[in-house]
């Protein structure tokens, strides 16, 4: 083996500017992009698990809402329901091996050491899809990300664009600075109330994550964000791991 080979520092994923961007905002979205294996890798198997139902019985899957309300989402059930492009949410796909590549790699690992080796906490993720179907998605009202079913709360996720995420694709809003206030809302889900989030408009600065396929996003839980309809007629697929 050549000497360069056991010398050569590890790739690191985000920069220390990109870092303090982070600590600052509530977010940072990437220099780097998924490297294309591993982005076609996942896209691949979303198709199969859609619209074929290959390995879909481990996973929770939710069609989108019929007439883009939040509240008239499908039921988020086990199983698969049917050969479509109509799904909302997937969550569940921890043990997919095409996934598990990203969740492996640098882009997962290095802020997993940043947060949990740092502060001792035990190792919880949570891996889903994000989809707004071609045919118009469902509204997402604006909340911070929070779990109940855990003694400790998710701190951050790593954000993926599996297709381009243009403005009217409905792409994600978040309010820059917002993680700021703290936690706003103890409902499991952390969705702010209109009132809050019309305060909280008039403070911070709004920003349309407007991405395109393989650009990555990390999220502070606390930064407030939602997100709207799709009117572009493509599918805006994304990732989200949570952490
Ligand atoms: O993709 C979206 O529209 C929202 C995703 C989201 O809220 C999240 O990943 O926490």
């Amino acid at each position: 083996m050549k000497k360069t080979e056991l010398t050569a520092p590890l790739q690191s994923a985000v920069s220390e500017g990109e870092w303090d961007h982070f600590d600052e905002h509530g977010f940072v979205v990437l220099n780097k992009r998924v490297p294309s294996e591993i982005l076609d890798g996942m896209c691949q198997r979303l198709d199969e698990i859609m619209f074929h139902g290959v390995s879909a019985n481990g996973l929770m899957m939710q069609r989108e809402s019929p007439d883009g309300s939040y509240q008239n989402a499908g039921e988020q059930t086990a199983g698969w329901k049917g050969a479509t492009g109509d799904y909302r949410k997937i969550t569940g796909l921890e043990r997919e091996p095409k996934f598990r590549k990203f969740f492996d790699s640098v882009f997962v690992t290095e802020p997993h050491c940043r947060i949990y080796e740092r502060e001792g906490y035990p190792v919880r993720f949570r891996a889903m899809i994000m989809n707004k179907s071609a045919s118009g998605g469902t509204e997402l009202p604006f909340h911070q990300d929070r779990w109940d079913f855990e003694d400790c709360e998710p701190r951050m996720s790593v954000y993926v664009a599996l297709d381009p995420a243009p403005i009217d694709s409905g792409c994600v809003e978040v309010l820059a600075g917002s993680h700021s206030v703290g936690l706003l809302s103890e409902n499991h889900r952390g969705v702010i109330s209109l009132e809050q989030l019309e305060e909280l408009r008039s403070r911070f600065e709004s920003v349309f994550l407007e991405l395109e396929a393989g650009q990555m996003v990390y999220l502070n839980c606390l930064t407030v964000h939602g997100s709207g309809l799709n009117r572009s007629g493509k599918s805006r697929r994304a990732l989200s791991y949570l952490m």
